[in-house]
């Protein structure tokens, strides 16, 4: 049997004895949609689809989502069967599975445009909320909207038939503003910090392309806040279907497997109508930076270190990389000699304490979260995550050298994925692969070969005597990590 809503009564009945079960508790088929997300991935449906089932359960009201793939079919044709239900099991001390009902439409931006812009344009939706990850806001190493890319290029050549999510975005607001319908809020749920921000310049400049009044529209009618989202989700694999289908007796193709830990903050700047998510847990703060700070720089630049280090020394998972001794001392050093130092956390927040736990967090035993699923994307994910915490240290005179040893890290990873042949998974990977391609294994030229180039670093970083020969200076300490292990790190 197919988990779908003309099955859930059954199933219902089936699992009423299971306590660690639970199915939505509100009339899906009285919820109407409120709320249109663009890239529904597993963070997606593991964290706000989390929060937004829970507002449902408890208060009710028409907060139904519509999930937008900008490209893939995947989610659609995968949930679409199964009514918009999956199921969420959260792997952690205790175990328990929840089907969600909030998602209630998913579309296809390519081939649905038309549907996608009149639920975007459509009054009921007060929100836009995204997960595209980095790569999808086409932001240029300042954060700026890249005008050249190729999605923004074939956009401002066909305002009424975007591709990117700016441009989808800025079309819905203008039918809205033709239409005299209030403006959406948007929300960006990605590792970007100041995402909100980042993304309001990405639309305005684009808006401005097309008319100024459009423009003044926007910035005065929408609200673009910017949040700190956590929750670890790795991506599903066969064992958690056959897992989640055994628990619910039923066949959920696409369940979404989490952590317990859970967290969402938002900027306090949303207007009109909204879920009420600060019942449920959410937190609205008017100090998000220090928030993000926190996440971003703590969680993020220590998973990358694991991954790109880890692999190189041919481990699997967090947990395994976490569990060596090396690894797990040389991220010791990191966050309290080059992290922890580098920012002024929230009043609010014991910062030893957020980062012992995040450590707990990565010993998870019921979580398998691949390494080579982190190392996607690092062209992305290494300047915010790593360059952002380094700039900060080099202008105060502070350490770089282990932040600059997971970007030494990184550049193995790409330099050995070439020489193996392997594919690298980045909007970059061709342009990486290439520099890699000309290395001639002397440090010095290699190194620079890689900092020469425009795809990572900023001006400020290339011009750094020191920065520069620090990398080389990694680089060639982490040359030898294939032979020697990570012993290299110890000095
Ligand atoms: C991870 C994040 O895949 C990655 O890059 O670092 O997805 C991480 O699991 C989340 O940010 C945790 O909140």
């Amino acid at each position: 049997m197919r988990l779908s809503s003309k099955n859930l009564a059954s199933i219902k009945e089936a699992v009423s004895g299971q306590e660690n079960m639970s199915l939505p508790e509100y009339n899906r088929d009285n919820t109407d949609i409120g709320i249109v997300h663009l890239g529904p991935g597993a963070f997606h449906r593991a964290h706000q689809v989390a929060y937004t089932e829970s507002v449902l359960n408890q208060f009710g009201g028409n907060w139904g989502i519509c999930a937008v793939s900008m490209r893939s079919t995947g989610a659609r044709d995968i949930l679409e069967p199964q009514d918009g239900l999956y199921t969420l099991a959260i792997l952690d001390q205790k175990i328990e599975y929840q089907v969600i009902g909030a998602i209630k439409e998913v579309l296809v931006a390519t081939d649905q445009l038309p549907q996608v812009l009149e639920r975007m344009a459509s009054e009921q939706v007060k929100i836009v909320s995204l997960t595209i990850t980095e790569k999808g806001y086409c932001l240029d190493t300042k954060g700026q909207l890249d005008l050249k890319h190729v999605d923004i290029q074939h956009d401002l050549n066909n305002f009424q038939t975007p591709r990117s999510a700016v441009g989808l975005i800025v079309q819905a607001l203008k039918l809205r503003m033709q239409n005299n319908v209030a403006a959406f809020n948007v929300i960006s749920c990605d590792n970007l910090p100041s995402n909100g921000h980042k993304l309001k310049n990405a639309v305005l400049t684009f808006a401005k392309q097309q008319s100024v009044e459009l423009a003044n529209w926007i910035e005065q009618s929408v609200s673009f806040p910017s949040t700190m989202v956590d929750s670890i989700t790795p991506k599903t694999d066969e064992n958690v279907i056959k897992q989640v289908s055994e628990a619910l007796g039923a066949d959920d193709q696409w369940p979404i497997q989490r952590e317990a830990f859970l967290q969402w903050v938002i900027e306090d700047t949303l207007t009109g109508d909204r879920p009420a998510w600060e019942k449920v847990g959410v937190v609205f703060s008017n100090n998000i930076d220090a928030f993000e700070n926190a996440k971003l720089r703590i969680l993020n630049g220590l998973h990358s270190t694991l991954a790109y280090m880890g692999l190189l020394i041919g481990l699997n998972s967090v947990k395994d990389a976490i569990s060596n001794q090396a690894l797990y001392n040389h991220c010791q050093r990191l966050l309290n000699e080059e992290i922890i130092p580098s920012f002024t956390p929230p009043a609010e927040l014991d910062v030893n304490e957020y980062a012992s736990d995040i450590i707990r967090r990565f010993e998870n035993p019921q979580i398998v979260h691949l390494l080579s699923q982190i190392a996607w994307d690092g062209s992305q994910k290494i300047p915010v995550r790593i360059l952002g915490t380094l700039t900060d240290n080099l202008r105060a005179g502070s350490s770089i050298k282990l932040l600059t040893l997971t970007v030494a890290a990184w550049i193995h990873f790409i330099r050995l994925t070439g020489k193996n042949n392997g594919e690298l998974t980045d909007p970059l990977a061709n342009e990486l692969l290439q520099l890699t391609n000309d290395f001639n294994g002397d440090a010095a030229h290699d190194v620079n070969l890689f900092v020469s180039s425009d795809l990572i670093f900023t001006d400020e970083l290339k011009s750094s005597e020191l920065f520069c020969n620090t990398l080389v200076e990694c680089y060639e300490q982490l040359a030898d990590v294939e032979r020697e292990g990570l012993s290299v790190l110890v000095n």
